[in-house]
């Protein structure tokens, strides 16, 4: 059931966690992909966009995506918090200037996953697009997104989905199977790449898919991008989805004080997608 040994060391505020299976039946994935997802964290769901909505989303987000690497550029070395350009340039909250990004981010193609793996009341929490450069190849170090901030429950969905091919060679997502099942783990910052919860993994597997689908795994679930070493920029829109009632934690967790908790249902980017396992169309 689980392949890989336990790496990595616990979060403080990671005490009693345990992780929830998913119980309802799935209506688009296969009961074996759900066990799989299960057991290792992570699976890959193909053509989840079609190919009008995959060109419809592309241009919106590489029109973004030259906003925000213009505005990398002006910055002190070429930096802002981890984009740096011509390396890898993050550009969070697509969905509250692209329509097409919101439509996504409702696709039943979506919404099902989120039926299957956390329903039945699903919001959306995040949504960033990543795109990883070849001037300056780079990986994206081994990470859990709960450890970049911590949400509980711990345990949501995120949906990598592809703009273009992804590839071991132009930086496809790695991932470490069956570590979801610890909770998060500590991260450390390693300049200038971003957080890191552990360094290697012997179990790790690369995810390559081709464009319009999907690699899906649990925020618990360790991965990591590979350095671009193509001649062309790998592009992927990310989703990131909880159930309802989701908090964000602040603070200090060394310092053995309580954390703030911050409910995350901003009405404008982080609306309802499913409601008693039902899709919900328009802005909640
Ligand atoms: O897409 C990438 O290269 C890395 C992005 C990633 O892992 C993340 O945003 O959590």
């Amino acid at each position: 059931m689980n392949p890989a040994p336990f790496v990595g060391v616990r979060h403080p505020w990671c005490t009693d966690f345990e992780w929830q299976r998913a119980k309802q039946p799935p209506r688009r994935l296969t009961d074996a992909q759900t066990r799989s997802f299960d057991a290792d964290g992570w699976l890959i769901v193909e053509d989840v966009l079609d190919a009008s909505t995959l060109a419809d989303l592309t241009a919106q987000l590489d029109a973004l995506e030259a906003e925000a690497d213009a505005f990398v550029r002006a910055q002190p070395d070429d930096r802002f918090v981890l984009s740096e350009a011509d390396a890898i340039t993050f550009s969070t909250h697509a969905v509250l200037t692209s329509e097409v990004a919101r439509r996504v981010s409702r696709l039943e193609s979506i919404t099902d996953i989120c039926h299957d793996l956390i329903g039945p009341d699903v919001r959306l929490y995040w949504d960033q697009l990543v795109y990883k450069k070849p001037q300056k190849p780079r990986e994206f170090p081994w990470h859990q997104d709960n450890g970049y901030t911590f949400i509980e429950p711990q345990q949501y969905l995120t949906i990598w989905l592809a703009l273009n091919d992804a590839t071991v060679d132009n930086g496809c997502p790695w991932v470490a199977p069956g570590t979801h099942r610890t909770g998060t783990l500590t991260h450390t910052y390693v300049h200038p790449l971003g957080l890191q919860c552990f360094a290697d993994h012997p179990a790790a597997i690369a995810a390559p898919i081709s464009a319009g689908s999907a690699v899906v795994f649990s925020s618990l679930t360790p991965h990591r991008t590979g350095p671009n070493t193509t001649e062309a920029v790998r592009k992927a829109y990310i989703l990131q989805f909880a159930p309802d009632g989701v908090e964000v934690l602040r603070g200090d967790p060394s310092s053995g004080s309580p954390p703030a908790r911050e409910l995350q249902n901003d009405p404008d980017r982080q609306y309802l997608v499913l409601r008693d396992g039902h899709r919900i169309d328009s802005a909640a």
